[in-house]
């Protein structure tokens, strides 16, 4: 059932603290961050039970949990294409709560779910809803947008500039020197602990505290600036295609290209890792000129038990590692005029 932001904000300022929470969250800045957000609205509602759940679509689902039927569900920044079905399996009798940006053609048709999806309204990063639902720390807001690239659109602007104003301190000094510390941080703790993460920091009050991460940042960091310079060495170029296949120990194939993508902006970045028996892809074309969404279903279209989608401009997928010549040249042999914007 499709909600007004209106509604979606009575619905959440009417859980009594009776109501039983479950909130899903995944390793994943803007994800967290509304995982964070959330528990401190409930909190502050002194909701007696809290729980929170982490999901990584290929590992675990929602209907793994064990979600009693006097729960409410709050989740956010999940893309529909991955946890439709999932959300279907809950029962009726609950209520589930879901705000996300994804591009998705999917629709949900069930009444239990309360869905707010802001992608008619430009691109917004759920971190950015979230807050403007629940409010709480904006700083952390502020970071999970700019791990989404939410800078780079203007329907952002006003709720950054405001928020960097305020603090004295540049766009820059948040992206470099803290968001992408931060993100490398979530990455050595997705290996290491992975729920200690949000749990540290949903303590931390203020930007300043951040320090704590700087350790974790560190161990990602070399292997970051290795594979920065192995990219140059090694990909392949096919016209505005940059295809970089390789085999990191951390899981920094996302900051990575966002990170390498910054630099040409018009170009289409496709950068692949391995992950047991399937290979998983983003992509990336900052400049915005291609659609990105459409090109990796239509690059995925013949290949068997694979899963593509999320945004216009940052797209991903993933495939059997069987099917990795076939999807090479699918992609190359696209023609990209027909991805344009
Ligand atoms: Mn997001």
């Amino acid at each position: 059932m499709k909600i007004s932001f209106e509604e979606e904000k009575n619905f959440l300022e009417n859980i009594k603290k009776t109501d039983k929470i479950a909130i899903f969250t995944h390793t994943d800045l803007d994800r967290i961050v509304c995982g964070v957000l959330f528990y401190d609205f409930f909190k502050k509602k002194d909701c007696i039970e809290i729980d929170v759940f982490f999901i990584d679509y290929w590992k675990n689902k929602i209907s793994d949990f064990n979600i009693s039927n006097k729960m409410i569900v709050i989740i956010s920044d999940f893309a529909l294409e991955n946890i439709l079905q999932d959300l279907m399996k809950i029962p009726e009798k609950i209520k589930v709560f879901y705000t996300d940006h994804h591009q998705s053609k999917e629709n949900i048709w069930r009444k239990n779910i309360y869905e707010f999806r802001t992608t008619d309204l430009g691109f917004i990063p759920s971190s950015r809803t979230v807050y403007e639902l629940v409010w709480g720390k904006k700083w952390l807001s502020v970071l999970g947008v700019l791990a989404d690239f939410g800078n780079e659109y203007e329907e952002n602007k006003e709720f950054l500039n405001e928020f960097f104003e305020e603090s004295g301190k540049s766009l820059n000094y948040f992206k470099e020197e803290v968001m992408y510390m931060l993100a490398r941080a979530i990455i050595y703790f997705e290996k290491n602990k992975e729920k200690s993460f949000f749990y540290i920091l949903k303590g931390l009050n203020s930007i300043e505290e951040l320090k704590i991460f700087k350790k974790y940042n560190d161990e990602v960091q070399k292997e970051f600036n290795k594979f920065v310079r192995e990219f140059k060495e090694k990909s392949e170029k096919k016209g505005k295609i940059k295809f970089f296949y390789f085999e990191p120990e951390y899981n920094i194939k996302s900051i990575l290209i966002n990170y390498i993508s910054s630099f040409k902006k018009d170009e289409i970045y496709v950068f692949l890792t391995p992950s047991n028996e399937k290979v998983n892809i983003s992509l990336r074309n900052q400049s915005r000129e291609f659609n990105l969404y459409n090109l990796i279903k239509y690059a995925t279209k013949n290949l068997k038990d694979s899963s593509s989608g999320w945004h216009l401009n940052a797209a991903g997928a993933t495939i059997r590692k069987k099917d990795f010549k076939k999807f090479k040249n699918n992609l190359f042999l696209l023609n990209l005029q027909n991805f344009r914007g």
